[in-house]
């Protein structure tokens, strides 16, 4: 079998079980969000000021995932919130199977979000579907405001984009206007909010983000999330 139909038969299998995992975290309420971004852009930074912000009688959980170590979990383990990290061993992307397996013990009628941070890669994270209700790209202003236009599949494929690291706005060359302008290129619909996690700039309206976002998804289950 050559290269092309042997990755289209693994895309296909990564949407079957994506489809079923999507219908499972419907039917139990469950909204579950895919935080993408290229490596260390700060989207364990965020989860760990997410998390230190909700207060626990939120049903909150995370999967999170890198090529190696539990470093990740350690970090976010200590909120107090289900926790459990994915190590890929060498594959530079999440896929739906490993989701379901990691899925296996934990109830999802007592999830009403469900985080998964991708591994750190800009691009394959963008070709699987792991069943989520939306993908998040963070973008840091260390990397530069071209790379919407560079790698404008998880761009366009995302329904929010965080700018994060923005107290480090006086020391980098990046035009936040821009950055905003180039996302809206490859998907002009794209909301956008900008964060530090170092200054909490932006934090906040990120956490009415996601309370908006979980209304949308879940309009029985309005309680405020913070
Ligand atoms: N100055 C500044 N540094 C930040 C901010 N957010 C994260 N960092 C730093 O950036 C580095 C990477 O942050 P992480 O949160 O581990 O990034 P990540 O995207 O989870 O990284 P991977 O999981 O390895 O892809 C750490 O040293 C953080 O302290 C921020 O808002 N401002
Ligand atoms: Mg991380």
């Amino acid at each position: 079998m050559n290269r092309v139909p042997l990755e289209k038969k693994i895309l296909s299998e990564n949407e079957r079980i994506a489809a079923e995992l999507r219908e499972r975290f419907r039917e139990h309420g469950t909204l579950c969000l895919n935080l993408i971004s290229a490596p260390g852009s700060g989207k364990t930074s965020l989860l760990e000021k997410t998390l230190e912000s909700l207060s626990h009688s939120q049903r909150v959980a995370v999967l999170t995932g890198d090529i190696q170590t539990e470093n990740d979990a350690t970090r976010l383990k200590r909120f107090g919130f289900p926790v459990k990290q994915i190590t890929t061993g060498g594959t530079c992307h999440l896929d739906a199977k490993m989701i379901d397996r990691h899925l296996v013990d934990w109830a999802l009628r007592e999830i009403d979000l469900l985080f998964i941070e991708n591994v750190g890669n800009l691009v394959c994270p963008s070709s699987y579907d792991l069943g989520e209700a939306a993908k998040i790209v963070l973008l840091s202003v260390t990397e530069g405001e071209d790379k919407t236009l560079k790698y404008p599949s998880i761009f366009f494929k995302s329904e929010l984009l965080l700018i994060t690291k923005t107290d480090l706005l006086p020391f980098f060359p990046f035009n936040i206007a821009a950055a905003e302008e180039n996302a809206r290129r490859v998907h002009p619909e794209i909301q956008i909010v900008t964060t530090s996690c170092t200054s909490g700039n932006g934090l906040q309206e990120w956490l009415t983000w996601l309370q908006q976002r979980k209304r949308m998804s879940q309009p029985a289950k309005s309680e405020a999330l913070v």
